[in-house]
C-alpha cells in the first residue's frame, strides 16, 4: 500500500517518512514536507478569515485546480489495458522487424480501446467506430498500429478530417447530441462526401456497437510496407482477430444498456481481466506485392476500401494477450500517446494521403495535450529499450543527462562522447521512387464510392441486411431536413435498391429520389465476402459471456445449482439478479447473494437470461415492471431465455406466453440446463426478430 502514495524515492536521504504507529505512511505536501492536519485550513482565529500564509493549503488546491487535461479531440472516451504481444514464427523473408524474427517472443504490449465522437464521460454503447490502439514496446523501439474496428475511413485525404469530426460531434451551437451521428450536420456532410458511403454501410452495421471490445476486431486500416533485411519491400494490411469470436448488441439493447450502465465495455474489460478471462487477439496480415496493388481493382492507397481477405487470405504471425488491467487510468489510459510515425526498422508508412495527415497529427496532438515534448518519458509512454540521443531540456525534464556532450559530431573520447549513428540497424525509409508536378489532387483511381459499399451489404446474412437498413432509417429520422434524407437515399440507390427502397419506406419518403450521380459506375459483379459478417464469425462456445438470472425467494436450489455449474463449465459467468441487493432464499432454506437488484441489473446487460422464481414469490415478482421489462426486453433482443415452470407467470404479465418459440428452453429437471447452455452458443435466437420488430 505505502508503494500507491509514495511519488518518487528522492534518493540519497528520500527515504519515505514512516508513522510511529506502524506501516502507513506519513502524508507529505508535494514538496515532501509532513502534513499535521489534512482537514482544517490555518485561521486567524477559530471563527477568522483562512490565511494566505497557509501554504499547505493553497498547493492542495493548486494541485486539484490542474488535475484535468484536455481530453482528445476524437477519441476522448477510451479503455486501457496491458499485456503481451506473443510472435508466433521468423517472418525474416518478409520484414526485418525484430519483434516477428523469434517464434514464442513476447512484446509488451499496451492498448487503448476508445470511443470515437464522444466526449470523455460518455456512454459506451454509442454508435460509434470503436479506436483499436496497439503500443508494441519492441527492442528497437515503439511501434503504434494505430487503428480502429472497421477497415475503412470515411474520407480519404486528411484535408477533410476537421470537417468530417466537426459535423460528427455536437453542433457548435447547442452542444449536443452527445456521442452519436443522428443529427443533420453529420449526414450533410457524410451525403455530401460520397467517399463515405462504404464506412457509413459499417457504421450503420452492427460493427457499430460490439457486445465488448473483447468480441471485435482491429484494422491497420491503411497499407503499410514490410521490408526485410535484403530491402526487399512488400504492402501490408493488419488485422486483429478477437479468439473470442466476434459479437455485436442489438439497437434498442444499446438504448438501454447506455441507461444501465453507461461503463458497460470498460466494466466488462476490467472484469474479464481480473477475472483472469484474458482477451486474446491473433495478429494477422495480408500481405501483396507491387504487381498485385497495379491489377487490384481499387488503390491500395485508398483507405475507404478493403482488399478481401477471400482476394489475399489473411496470414496468423502471432497473438496479443491482455493480462493486466491498468494501475492508474490517468496515469497510463489518459497519458498514452499513439503516434502513428512511430514504426520501427521492417515496417514502413505508404502514401496513403490519410496516414501521411495522420503522422503529422498525432505528434502535434500529443504535446497540446500532455504539454511537454518530454512526453515519452512518461512511463505508459518511454521505450523499454535503451534510450540515447542528445535532444534536451524542455518543460518537465526527467532526466538528469551528464557530461558536456550535447552535439554530435564530436571528437571527445569514446566514454564522454555520446551515441552514435548506426545504419545497419536503424529505421531506413524504403526507397520508393517520388516524381510528379505538385497539385492538389485526388487520384482517380480513388473516384469508385460504391462497389465496395455494394459488396459489403451483399455480403452480410438476412439478420444483418435488416439492422443495416434499421439503423439508416433510425439515425436518418433524427434528421430534421429532408432533403439531406433523400439525398443519403439517393446514394443507397447506388449500393443496393432493396436497401435504398426499404429505408426511403422506413423513412416515409412519398416518392424515390433520383440515384445520386456517380463519378464511376457502380460495379455490381464483386462476390460476396463471407469474412465480413459478423454472425457468420461469431464464437464458437458461450465462454467469456454472462448470464442474468432472475430469482425469488424460494428458488429451487438443487436447479439453481446445475445451472450454475452448467454455466461455469462453459466458461461463462453467472449473475443472481433479485427483487433486493440482500438476495433471497432457496428453498433449502440457504442464502442466496444477489449480484443485482432487478432495476440495476436489467436483462440488456446479459448475454441470455434464466428465469427462476419460486411457485410461491412469482405474482409478487410479476407485479413489478422491471421484473416485466427484464422478460419483454430479453425476448425482444433475441436472447435465449431458460425458465422453471413458475415462470409461466411472468411470461404471462407481459403477454409473450402464446409467443414462446425454441428460443425459450424450459428447465423442467436439472439437466435440462446444459441443453441451455448448449443453445445459448449460438449467442441469440434469430429467426424471433422478424415477429418482433415491425417498424
Ligand atoms: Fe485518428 N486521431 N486521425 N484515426 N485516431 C487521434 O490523436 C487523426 C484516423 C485513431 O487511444 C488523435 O492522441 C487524423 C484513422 C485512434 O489515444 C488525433 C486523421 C484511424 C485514436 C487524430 C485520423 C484513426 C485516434 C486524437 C485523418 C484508424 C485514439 C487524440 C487524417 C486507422 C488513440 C490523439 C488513443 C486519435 C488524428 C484518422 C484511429 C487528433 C488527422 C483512419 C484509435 O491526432
Amino acid at each position: 500500500m505505502a508503494e500507491r502514495f509514495t511519488f518518487i524515492n528522492q534518493g540519497k536521504g528520500g527515504e519515505t517518512h514512516q508513522r510511529a504507529d506502524g506501516d502507513t505512511p506519513v502524508m507529505t505536501t508535494p514538496q515532501g514536507a509532513p502534513v499535521a492536519d489534512n482537514q482544517n485550513s490555518l485561521k486567524g482565529g477559530t471563527r477568522g478569515p483562512t490565511l494566505l500564509e497557509d501554504h499547505v493549503l493553497r498547493e492542495k488546491i493548486f494541485k486539484f485546480d490542474h488535475e484535468r487535461i484536455p481530453e482528445r479531440v476524437v477519441h476522448a472516451r477510451g479503455m486501457g489495458a496491458k499485456g503481451y504481444f506473443e510472435n508466433y514464427g521468423d517472418l525474416s523473408d518478409i520484414t526485418c522487424a525484430d519483434l516477428f524474427q523469434r517464434a514464442g517472443e513476447q512484446t509488451e504490449v499496451f492498448v487503448r480501446f476508445s470511443t470515437v465522437a464522444g466526449n470523455k464521460g460518455s456512454a459506451d454503447l454509442a454508435r460509434d467506430v470503436r479506436g483499436f490502439a496497439t503500443k508494441l514496446y519492441t527492442r528497437e523501439g515503439n511501434w503504434d498500429l494505430v487503428g480502429n474496428n472497421i477497415p475503412v475511413f470515411f474520407i480519404q485525404d486528411a484535408m477533410k478530417f476537421p470537417d468530417l469530426v466537426h459535423a460528427a460531434k455536437q453542433e457548435p451551437d447547442r452542444g449536443f447530441p452527445q456521442a452519436q451521428t443522428a443529427h443533420d450536420n453529420f449526414w450533410d456532410f457524410a451525403t455530401l462526401s460520397p467517399e463515405s458511403v462504404h464506412m457509413l454501410m459499417w457504421t450503420m452495421s452492427d460493427r457499430a456497437i460490439p457486445r465488448s471490445f473483447r468480441f471485435m476486431e482491429g484494422f491497420g486500416v491503411h497499407s503499410f510496407r514490410f521490408v526485410n533485411s535484403r530491402g526487399e519491400s512488400k504492402f501490408v494490411k493488419f488485422h486483429w482477430k478477437p479468439l473470442q469470436g466476434l459479437q455485436s448488441v442489438v439497437w434498442n439493447e444499446a438504448l438501454k444498456i447506455n441507461g444501465a450502465d453507461p461503463d458497460f465495455h470498460r466494466r466488462d474489460l476490467w472484469d474479464a481481466i481480473q477475472s483472469g478471462d484474458y482477451p486474446e487477439w491473433e495478429l494477422g496480415v495480408q500481405v501483396f506485392d507491387d504487381e498485385f496493388a497495379d491489377q487490384f481493382e481499387f488503390d491500395i492507397l485508398d483507405a475507404t476500401k478493403i482488399i478481401p481477405e477471400e482476394q489475399v487470405p489473411v496470414r496468423p504471425i502471432g497473438k496479443m494477450v491482455l493480462n493486466r488491467v491498468v494501475d492508474n487510468f490517468f496515469a497510463e489510459t489518459e497519458q498514452v500517446a499513439f503516434c502513428t510515425q512511430n514504426i520501427v526498422r521492417g515496417i514502413d508508412h505508404s502514401n496513403d494521403p490519410l496516414l501521411q495527415g495522420r503522422n503529422f497529427s498525432y505528434l502535434d496532438t500529443q504535446l497540446k495535450r500532455l504539454g511537454s515534448p518530454n512526453f515519452t518519458n512518461i512511463p505508459v509512454n518511454a521505450p523499454r529499450c535503451p534510450v540515447h540521443h542528445l535532444l534536451q531540456d524542455g518543460h518537465m525534464t526527467m532526466k538528469n543527462p551528464t557530461g558536456r556532450v550535447n552535439y554530435e559530431p564530436n571528437s571527445w573520447e569514446p566514454e564522454a562522447a555520446g551515441p552514435r549513428e548506426s545504419p545497419e540497424t536503424a529505421f531506413q525509409s524504403h526507397p520508393t521512387p517520388v516524381e510528379g508536378v505538385k497539385e492538389r489532387v485526388r487520384s482517380e483511381l480513388f473516384a469508385d464510392h460504391y462497389s465496395q459499399a455494394r459488396q459489403f451489404y451483399i455480403s452480410q446474412t438476412d439478420i444483418e441486411k435488416r439492422h443495416i437498413k434499421n439503423a439508416f432509417v433510425f439515425e436518418l429520422s433524427k434528421v430534421e431536413r429532408l432533403d439531406i434524407r433523400e439525398r443519403m437515399v439517393s446514394h443507397l440507390l447506388n449500393v443496393d435498391d432493396d436497401l435504398a427502397r426499404d429505408v426511403g419506406k422506413g423513412l416515409g419518403l412519398k416518392e424515390m429520389p433520383e440515384a445520386a450521380e456517380a463519378a464511376m459506375t457502380p460495379r455490381t459483379d464483386l462476390p460476396e465476402s463471407p469474412a465480413l459478417s459478423i454472425i457468420l464469425n461469431g464464437p464458437k462456445s458461450f465462454k467469456g459471456r454472462k448470464v442474468g438470472v432472475l430469482v425469488s425467494e424460494g428458488v429451487d436450489a438443487a436447479l439453481f445449482a446445475k445451472l450454475k455449474e452448467a454455466v461455469e463449465a462453459e466458461g461463462a459467468k453467472l449473475a443472481v439478479v433479485a427483487p433486493t441487493i440482500g438476495g433471497v432464499k432457496d428453498s433449502d432454506g440457504n442464502a442466496l447473494a444477489a449480484d443485482e437488484k432487478v432495476d440495476g441489473g436489467p436483462s440488456v446487460v446479459f448475454d441470455a437470461v434464466v428465469l427462476l422464481p419460486s411457485e410461491e414469490n412469482v405474482d409478487e415478482l410479476a407485479k413489478d415492471a422491471t421484473a416485466r421489462d427484464f422478460v419483454d426486453d430479453a425476448f425482444a433482443h433475441c436472447k435465449f431465455i431458460g425458465y422453471s415452470p413458475a415462470a409461466s407467470k411472468l411470461f404471462d404479465s407481459v403477454g409473450l406466453t402464446a409467443m414462446l418459440d425454441d428460443g425459450c428452453v424450459s428447465l423442467n429437471g436439472p439437466g435440462d440446463t446444459s441443453k441451455f447452455i448448449e443453445a445459448c452458443r449460438v449467442l441469440r435466437y434469430w429467426p424471433r426478430e422478424e415477429k418482433v420488430d415491425r417498424f
